[in-house]
């Protein structure tokens, strides 16, 4: 396996990656070979046919504290507009795979928006959700502003961007920012989020990127697109021989044995 700097990879179960943002000192603040390695190892897992689903975390402390602040400090526009400053980030969202974010303590500016690109986040309770980007003279540009409008609607999503006030796991989970918040203790929202990608792992994987395909659709088109596009990948598993063994073992009141085809 690849050697990195600033994350750590594993596989705490045959089917599922295991990503850990590690730059300890800095809070995992997203400095763009961070953000590279990032990009790889996702690509890596989503590659690999025996990966089902990625655990994507932080530290106990930090899920990350935001885009790299001394990085970006004496940026130019000119500079930013030229390299495309960040623009990269946006690769995460064509992974195939499911993208479980496990978060612990911070998830802030650019962190907030990198767990709002995953595709289900599990919280622990001392998870912090916040764009304080208004607090540096800027805005979020990771996706935040419309990613959170999706989410929450406008009067949540503006209060969050302008006043850059942090929002607490209980929050964040009556809002629906995340799918729900786990028991208290160290690396407890990292095991269930593990269990999760174990669970997705049993099922079969052609209906499993078709379902996270779909879903996100439903950002991207309207209703009617949407509901046609819904419709024609369902017939469309109707080809596949999962979807016969998920329907005979019904009927015949066993279990499916999936081959992802
Ligand atoms: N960038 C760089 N370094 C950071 C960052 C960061 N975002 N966050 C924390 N650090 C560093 C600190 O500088 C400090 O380093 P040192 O020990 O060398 O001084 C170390 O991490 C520990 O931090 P603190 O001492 O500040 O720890 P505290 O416990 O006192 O505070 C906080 C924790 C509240 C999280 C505080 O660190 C903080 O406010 N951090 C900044 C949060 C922030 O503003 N984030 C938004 C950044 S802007 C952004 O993300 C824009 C995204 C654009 C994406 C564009 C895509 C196209």
């Amino acid at each position: 396996t690849t050697q990195y700097n600033y994350i750590l990879t594993s596989r705490p179960e045959p089917a599922v990656t295991l990503i850990t943002l590690n730059r300890p000192k800095a809070l995992n603040a997203l400095c763009s070979p961070l953000f590279a390695e990032l990009n790889q190892a996702l690509r890596e897992a989503d590659d690999d046919s025996s990966v089902s689903a990625i655990v994507l975390t932080g530290s106990d402390r930090a899920f990350a504290a935001g885009a790299d602040i001394k990085e970006m400090k004496d940026l130019e526009f000119s500079e930013v507009y030229k390299t495309r400053f960040l623009e990269d980030w946006a690769e995460m969202t064509r992974i195939r795979k499911p993208i479980i974010a496990a978060v612990s303590g911070y998830a802030l500016g650019g962190g907030c928006e990198l767990a709002l690109m995953c595709d289900i986040i599990l919280a622990s309770p001392t998870a912090k959700f916040g764009q304080p980007e208004i607090n540096l003279g800027t805005i979020p540009g990771g996706g935040g502003s419309q990613r959170l409008a999706h989410i929450v609607g406008k009067s949540r999503t503006m209060e969050m961007v302008l006043t850059g006030r942090m929002i607490s796991a209980q929050e964040a989970s009556d809002w629906g920012i995340v799918s729900r918040v786990v028991k208290e203790g160290d690396g407890e929202v990292v095991k269930e989020a593990i269990a999760v990608g174990k669970e997705i792992a049993s099922k079969s994987q052609i209906s499993v990127q078709a379902g996270k395909e779909v879903v996100n659709a439903a950002y991207e088109l309207t209703l009617a697109e949407g509901l046609r596009f819904e419709r024609r990948i369902f017939h469309g598993l109707f080809a596949t021989k999962d979807q016969k063994e998920g329907m005979s073992a019904f009927a015949q009141k066993r279990k499916p044995n999936f081959v992802n085809e």
